[in-house]
């Protein structure tokens, strides 16, 4: 990108030159160049880097060729690990990260049988993940722009998405105000909840967040004040766009915090077969990156991670990278069975040994912040309002049958789409009432899908 030259010196009379930094680099290069010159009798330009007569190479982002460590703060029963830095919480702040940690797999039981039930299309989870998820959530602030990959719904809700909002969604009736019922459950977004629309091709949030980054720098209301987060997986981070993302925010400086979450698998890969090297985090300093790796499955590790990830990021306006390392319990999607590509004993070890809600919970006890009568009393409490705003979604019937046409693009509407739509009309006015599947299945929508409005609009 160019850059405009900023002058150093501004000096209004004509008769001066206006002096700027890149004048004055040269000139201060030109110097060091003449007196290396003079020492050396060497007239090459002198060298940007140090020099160094030792053949050494290096494959390691640390001098001694270890790993990136993990930063942690609570060990596996909930208690501060010796040296630990603690990030500050109270009480109320705690309490509400666990309570949105809890519902997660409550949600989760409940959809996987719903979709085995064949009531709602498809599934994912966050088994194993919830403390990556909301611990980083609750780092942000709510209209710092987040975009993310799918298994992020932890996030979502934490900002005050509400269950109707979600199974309106992951039913895709006419209240669906993610995608008007014409997308599969896990495409959430919100624009209140200043949290961009998912969509299925991997790591093409990456780019994009950067840009939102760039975007927000340049809004004299938001730059220093909020940032973009963008959420991926380890998988994600295989594919171009996550270098050309980390690039744009390197060589475009926004205020763009990178979250990677390394679960250990991209759907059957395991994190082995992913990458040779360190990781997501080692890629980070190649670009400049402030990094930290951090033990996703310790929510306050998280919490502090990335609220000082977040302070980085805005104080320099410039990116950050956090690689969360945590484990994926749960099947990739009800798609997925993955027994067939891991044994089941490895994952029920992983879930036992290190459960990060558990984990939470005895740290919560252990400040005398939460008992198991309270924890009997929200588990019931989450699982009646859960499945209360599930039967208020399911009753609710799809969209208009045509609202399937509207929307799709901006502008004017393709003469593809409106042939598309005039067949549609035209089958369903032929075969509606003889051919016994859509007889049944036309019920399911709005006016039976008999009623074709002009321009079918979105619910707001
Ligand atoms: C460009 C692209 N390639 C392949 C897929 C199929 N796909 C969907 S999810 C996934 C695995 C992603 O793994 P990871 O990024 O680690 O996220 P996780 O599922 O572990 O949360 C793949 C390969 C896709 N959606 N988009
Ligand atoms: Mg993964």
């Amino acid at each position: 990108m160019l850059r405009a030259t900023r002058p150093l010196i501004h000096v209004s009379s004509s008769r001066f030159p206006v002096l700027t930094r890149r004048h004055a680099r040269r000139f201060v290069s030109s110097l060091l160049a003449e007196a290396h010159a003079n020492h050396t009798g060497d007239r090459r330009p002198p060298p940007q880097n140090a020099i160094t007569s030792k053949l050494h190479f290096i494959n390691s982002v640390n001098e001694d060729g270890s790993q990136i460590p993990m930063y942690r703060v609570l060990d596996g029963a909930g208690k501060v690990i010796e040296g630990a830095e603690v990030p500050e919480i109270d009480e109320a702040l705690a309490r509400r990260i666990y309570a949105s940690m809890v519902h997660l797999p409550i949600i989760d039981d409940v959809l996987c049988n719903l979709q085995r039930q064949g009531k709602i299309a498809f599934w994912m989870t966050s088994y194993g993940e919830e403390a990556a998820l909301v611990g980083s959530a609750a780092a942000l602030a709510p209209d710092d722009e987040v975009l993310s990959q799918y298994r992020e719904l932890g996030v979502l809700l934490y900002r005050g998405f509400g269950y109707d909002a979600l199974l309106n969604h992951v039913c895709g009736n006419y209240l669906d105000g993610c995608t008007g019922g014409k997308n599969m459950p896990m495409h959430f977004g919100s624009r209140e909840h200043h949290f961009h629309m998912i969509s299925a091709p991997l790591a093409n949030q990456i780019p994009q967040a950067a840009g939102v980054g760039y975007a927000l720098k340049r809004d004299p209301q938001r730059r220093g004040r909020n940032c973009a987060v963008v959420y991926f997986g380890e998988g994600a981070a295989s594919e171009g766009d996550f270098h050309a993302g980390m690039m744009f925010a390197s060589t475009i400086p926004s205020p763009t915090l990178f979250f990677a979450r390394n679960n250990g698998f991209a759907i059957s890969t395991p994190a082995s077969e992913q990458y040779y090297g360190d990781g997501v985090a080692a890629r980070g300093p190649g670009y400049g990156v402030h990094t930290v790796r951090v033990d996703g499955n310790d929510a306050l590790a998280v919490y502090g991670a990335v609220q000082e990830a977040r302070r980085l990021c805005i104080r320099d306006g410039r990116a950050v990278l956090v690689e969360a390392m945590t484990y994926r319990v749960g099947h990739h999607s009800t798609s997925d069975d993955s027994f067939a590509y891991r044994p089941r004993e490895a994952v029920e070890e992983r879930r036992r040994l290190d459960d990060p809600i558990a984990r939470f919970r005895m740290f919560l006890e252990s400040r005398g912040w939460w008992n198991a009568h309270e924890e009997q009393a929200l588990l019931a409490r989450l699982k009646d309002e859960f499945m209360q705003a599930f039967r208020r979604a399911e009753a609710l019937p799809k969209p208009e049958l045509q609202y399937m046409f509207s929307e799709v693009y901006g502008g004017e509407e393709p003469w593809t789409l409106r042939e598309n739509r005039e067949d549609l009309k035209r089958l369903v006015e032929k075969y509606g009432d003889v051919w016994e599947p859509w007889r049944t299945d036309l019920k399911k929508f709005r006016g039976e899908g008999r009623t074709w409005p002009e321009e079918a609009q979105m619910e707001k």
